[in-house]
């Protein structure tokens, strides 16, 4: 039986292991700042920024957003806005002032945190707004007409006269965002329940409290949000964050700091087994390697595990939508191209998706999942809510089948969702963006495969009669609208027609098939 518990309880857990310190570190584009905090601090601090948003009159329900990039200070905003009841919303740092301005809209938040590199981006999101009712605009470090962030770390700490501990299962921990099987972003809300019950889970894993974990992945992002932010809150271990990838400042961290958990994507991974700058570094203190978020090929694996003399690649399987992790390999890994058997409490069953008949081992069909990391639904969308979750069952879009010993592999994707890089880039999201221009009358935007990122954002496209743009065109609309990894680097092909089922629904199958037919030409 999963325990009813909430984040307060949680506080309580790394009360007990505060006298570890957690190293963070992170870096600015001219180097390191080396700031570091101890678990002690991080909940001292915590409770101060709690104290602040009480102050500042927040409610609980009411929702936060952190619009950053990695830094030490993200643990202190989750933790200080649950602590005081409130939901903590996340966005990519790439987002522009459009794509943005949806999110704070859709959220309704009350507060935004950010970076100074950010704020301008903020400020033409809100400026453009009548409905973006933010209060104020925090930033990490000092920016004109902004709340500095230190100033809340700094409160006295007498508004917190108790950590909030209301309904575990109905009030919302976190809200990130994803597209789920179709359409536009949607809020995933992750109950307190549903993120402590995965963090529970996750606990299937031996970390020691002498592990140096990578936090490189954003935590803006499930991935980095539970399985590494939150996870060293369980385990113990010291992170240290980095900002972004750059290749020299990636491996120096690596071997400076005798990193010995890195989690990954594969585009990572292929740098690691790849790259021939990763020779000069020593890496020798890894001992396990983690991928999740995108399929990882069974050759790669191999490759950087025995470059590296890695003892741990382990393979992650999951969805915003579940919190995330569903599936995990544990060591003993047997079975290199799986991701493994599913994590305790947990059910999966292989369905056929036309009939919906239950299938057996080594039949592939969608994946569906049942578990207390389940989302609670997604924000102000019940019908959508309802089309993914049926009878309990969370469907996740997925195509998987499973061996005898009950370790499931990912085969392809029934949904629409593209991923580049382990980033969902939203097929309508495009598509509704290039219908705005006034030479489209009709496209349609799949993924196509690409060794380095996995996917790449492609569109077909309708011209008006009379138009006269060309490809480049509609990739400078796009580039000029959207964050860098959305953008159509996988091209742009003007057609004729757009192929469609009876009720309108765009085959976006007919299109793989025509492009994969046209490589083969
Ligand atoms: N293999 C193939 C995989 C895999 C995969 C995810 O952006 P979201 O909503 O969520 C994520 C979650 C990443 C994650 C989950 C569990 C875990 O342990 C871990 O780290 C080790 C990372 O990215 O995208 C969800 C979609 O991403 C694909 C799949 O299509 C899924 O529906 N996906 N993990 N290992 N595909």
């Amino acid at each position: 039986m999963m325990m009813m518990i909430g984040w307060g309880s949680l506080l309580l857990m790394i009360m007990m292991i505060m006298i570890v310190m957690v190293v963070v570190l992170v870096m600015k584009e001219n180097g390191l700042t080396g700031v570091k905090y101890s678990y002690s601090d991080v909940i001292s601090k915590s409770l101060k920024v709690a104290s602040a948003f009480k102050k500042s009159g927040y409610k609980p329900g009411d929702v936060i957003a952190v619009f950053s990039t990695n830094n030490p200070e993200y643990l202190l905003v989750y933790i200080a806005a649950a602590a005081a009841g409130l939901t903590t919303t996340t966005m990519n740092s790439a987002y522009s002032a459009n794509e943005l301005k949806f999110h704070l809209e859709n959220s309704e938040c009350c507060a935004i945190i950010t970076t100074e590199e950010l704020v301008s981006t903020v400020k033409e999101a809100v400026g453009t707004s009548e409905t973006v009712k933010l209060k104020e605009i925090i930033v990490f470090g000092n920016s004109h007409g902004c709340r500095p962030f230190s100033t809340l770390v700094e409160d006295d700490g007498t508004a917190l006269t108790e950590v909030y501990s209301g309904n575990a299962k109905e009030d919302v921990l976190v809200l990130p965002y994803s597209s789920g099987t179709t359409g536009l972003p949607k809020g995933v809300m992750l109950t307190h329940h549903n993120i402590v019950s995965n963090l529970l889970q996750l606990t299937i894993l031996d970390f020691d409290t002498s592990d140096r974990i990578l936090g490189i992945l954003p935590f803006y992002h499930i991935y980095g949000m539970v399985c590494i932010l939150f996870s060293i809150i369980t385990n113990g271990c010291s992170i240290y964050t980095l900002p972004k990838f750059e290749p020299e400042i990636f491996l120096s961290t690596l071997s400076k700091n005798r990193i010995t958990c890195a989690h990954l994507v594969p585009p990572l991974i292929l740098f690691l087994a790849k790259h021939p700058l990763v020779e000069d570094h020593d890496l020798s203190a890894i001992r396990r390697i983690f991928s999740g978020a995108a399929p990882l090929g069974k050759e790669l694996l191999l490759e950087c595990k025995e470059r590296l003399g890695v003892q741990e690649m382990i393979q992650g399987y999951g969805l915003t939508e579940t919190s995330p992790v569903v599936h995990l390999s544990v060591p003993p890994i047997r079975h290199e191209g799986s991701v493994g058997t599913l994590v305790p409490n947990t059910a999966a069953k292989i369905i056929d998706p036309e009939t919906n008949e239950i299938l057996g081992p080594m039949q592939t069909g969608e994946l569906c999942i049942k578990g207390p990391q389940v989302m609670k639904g997604y924000l102000h969308r019940p019908e959508a809510t309802a089309d993914m979750i049926r009878d309990g069952w969370l469907y996740s879009g997925d195509l998987a089948h499973y061996d005898e010993d009950g370790h499931f592999y990912i085969t392809d994707r029934l949904k629409e969702l593209i991923k580049y890089k382990g980033f969902q880039v939203p097929p309508a999201e495009l598509e509704a963006l290039l219908i705005t221009h006034p030479d489209i009358k009709d496209c349609a935007v799949i993924g196509i495969p690409d060794e380095k990122a996995g996917e790449l954002p492609r569109a077909y496209v309708v011209t008006n009669d009379k138009s006269t743009i060309r490809e480049e065109d509609v990739l400078n609309f796009v580039k000029a609208n959207v964050a860098p990894y959305k953008q159509l680097r996988g091209g742009v092909e003007l057609v004729s027609e757009i192929p469609k089922s009876a009720a309108g629904k765009i085959l976006r199958r007919i299109l793989r098939d025509s492009y994969k037919n046209k490589l083969n030409d």
